[in-house]
C-alpha cells in the first residue's frame, strides 16, 4: 500500500493528492500537524531530512519532493499518463514545475501565505513556542525567511518580491493559456495539477481579484475545480480554521497588496 505523509492544507501535499486522484490510486494517509511540529520529529526526519511534507513510501521505498513524487507516480503508474507525449510539450511541463521548485513555492507562496495569515497561528503560541518551532527548521535559509515573515508580516524583507513573483506568474499563465487549453499543451498534465493548489491558495487568501482581469486563467481555474480530483484531493481536506483565517486576513490586506501591484 502506498503511504502519503502529508498535511491537509499544504500546497505541495495537494499537488501529490491531485496526482494520486487523477490516476485513481488508493493510498494510506499519514497526516502531519505542521503547527505542532510533527514534521520536525526525529522519526519523520529520517524519511524527509528537510522536515517538509509530502513524502511517499511506496513498496517500502521512500520518495520525497512533491515534483519528484509526481513524476515518480507517473512512471510507476503510467495510466492515465499525465505527461505530454510530445517532447517539447513535456519540456514546457517541466519548466512550469521547475518554476515552483525554484522559488515560487518557497519565496512567493510561503511568504504570501505566512505573511498574510499563517503567522498568526505561530504568534498565538507565544514567543518561546514560536521560536522553538522556527529554530527546529533544518534548512538555515528557510529558517531565517520564516522568522522574518512571522515577526514582520507584510513588512517582511521578501514580501514585495513575493508579490512581484506572483504578478509575473499570473501574467505568464494568462499568456500561455491564450495558445493552449492547458498549461503544457491541449491536454491536462502534471503542470496543471502542480499549479492548482497555488490558484486555490489565492482563492483561500481572498485575493482572487488578482486574476479578475485574466479571463483565460479564471476559466482554467474554473475547469480545474470541476474535475473530480479537485474534490477528493483539495475540498475533502479543507481545514475550516485555516480557511477562515486566510479569508479574513487576506481580505484585510488585499488593498495594500493591490497598491504594491500597481506600483510594480
Ligand atoms: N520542495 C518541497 C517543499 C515542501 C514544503 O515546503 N512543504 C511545506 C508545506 S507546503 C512544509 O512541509 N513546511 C513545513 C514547515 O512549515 O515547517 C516539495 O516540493 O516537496
Amino acid at each position: 500500500m502506498l503511504e502519503l505523509y502529508h498535511n491537509d492544507m499544504s500546497t505541495c501535499a495537494q499537488k501529490v493528492r491531485l496526482t494520486l486522484a487523477e490516476k485513481g490510486l488508493t493510498w494510506e494517509s499519514r497526516h502531519l500537524d505542521l503547527r505542532a511540529g510533527d514534521q520536525q520529529k526525529p522519526e519523520y526526519l529520517k524519511l524527509n531530512p528537510r522536515g517538509v511534507v509530502p513524502t511517499i513510501v511506496d513498496k517500502g521505498k521512500v520518495v520525497r519532493e512533491s515534483t519528484v513524487i509526481m513524476e515518480y507516480l507517473d512512471d510507476e503508474y503510467p495510466n492515465p499518463s499525465l505527461r505530454p507525449l510530445n517532447s517539447h510539450a513535456r519540456a514546457q511541463m517541466r519548466l512550469w514545475t521547475k518554476r515552483l521548485d525554484e522559488g515560487h513555492h518557497d519565496i512567493a507562496t510561503a511568504t504570501l501565505s505566512m505573511g498574510i495569515a499563517f503567522r498568526f497561528q505561530y504568534l498565538e503560541k507565544g514567543q518561546e513556542a514560536c521560536d522553538a518551532l522556527i529554530n527546529r527548521i533544518p534548512d538555515p535559509i528557510r529558517r531565517e525567511r520564516r522568522r522574518d515573515v512571522i515577526y514582520n508580516g507584510v513588512e517582511a524583507r521578501e514580501f514585495k518580491t513575493a508579490v512581484r513573483m506572483w504578478e509575473a506568474l499570473l501574467t505568464d499563465m494568462e499568456k500561455i493559456l491564450g495558445g493552449s487549453r492547458w498549461l503544457a499543451d491541449n491536454n491536462y498534465s502534471l503542470a496543471d495539477a502542480a499549479y492548482t493548489p497555488y490558484l486555490t491558495r489565492l482563492d483561500h487568501l481572498n485575493v482572487l481579484d488578482w486574476i479578475a482581469t485574466r479571463p483565460r486563467l479564471a476559466n482554467w481555474y474554473e475547469r480545474i475545480r470541476a474535475r473530480p480530483s479537485y474534490d477528493s484531493a483539495i475540498r475533502q481536506w479543507e481545514n475550516r480554521a485555516y480557511i477562515d483565517l486566510m479569508n479574513t486576513k487576506g481580505g484585510e490586506v488585499w488593498p495594500r497588496i493591490k497598491r504594491m501591484i500597481d506600483e510594480l
